[in-house]
């Protein structure tokens, strides 16, 4: 298991394209609002407060930029489909992601996150099937794992498997920030790509 990480804030943005940084493999975390996506980046580098995190929705307002070992971009994004945030600011998020997506040419890949115990929303079909489509390569980590029996953890993955993986391509893992469960398949996944690209 990695230790702590460095891991250092580089900036944040609502129009992720046009801030300045370095030009290393960006790792976007995208998914709905409260499923843990700062907290999973947390997990991840073994930092407890590196990304903000909130039980309320909606905590993570702008794209924000980390440093991680000189190595990688993690990118936290606002999570999509918060009920309370009007919907011309929903929609602003959606446009500024997909502009992303589309512009993106340091993009390393995309951590797809979701809640383990909820069935995958039409937002994230519609990015799944936009990633496969686009040929970026994911890997969807079913989040708060340690809410579920591992019976039932097992179940959701395979279910998730089936109704996820248009190109067959993305790896599902069951993951818990809370217990770190997934830590290790995680960043396999991630560095596999940094061999790919090589
Ligand atoms: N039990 C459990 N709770 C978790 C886990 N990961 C995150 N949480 C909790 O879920 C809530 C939301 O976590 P965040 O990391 O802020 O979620 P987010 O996806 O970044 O949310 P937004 O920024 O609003 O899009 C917090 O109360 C976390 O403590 C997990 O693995 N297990
Ligand atoms: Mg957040």
């Amino acid at each position: 298991m990695k230790s702590r990480l460095t891991a250092s804030f580089i900036g944040s943005s609502m129009n992720p394209t046009e801030l300045r940084r370095k030009p290393l493999p960006e790792v976007m975390f995208m998914g709905r609002s409260n499923v843990g996506k700062s907290s999973l980046i947390n997990c991840l580098v073994n930092h407890k407060k590196l990304a903000r995190t909130s039980g309320t929705p909606g905590k993570t307002r702008l794209f924000y930029f980390y440093e991680i070992e000189d190595k990688f971009l993690f990118v936290d994004p606002p999570g999509y489909g918060y009920a309370r945030v009007s919907q011309s600011v929903r929609e602003r998020w959606v446009e500024e992601m997909e502009r992303y997506l589309r512009r993106a040419d340091m993009l390393l890949g995309v951590v797809m996150v979701m809640d383990i115990r909820h069935a995958p929303t039409p937002i994230d079909y519609d990015m799944s099937l936009w990633m496969a489509e686009s040929h970026i390569p994911t890997v969807y980590a079913l989040n708060k794992a340690d809410k579920l029996s591992r019976k039932r953890r097992i179940e959701a993955v395979k279910k998730a498997q089936k109704e996820l993986s248009f190109d067959s391509a993305g790896e599902v893992i069951s993951f818990s920030s809370q217990t770190s469960e997934g830590r290790n398949d995680l960043w396999e996944a991630i560095e596999g790509w940094k061999e790919d690209k090589r």
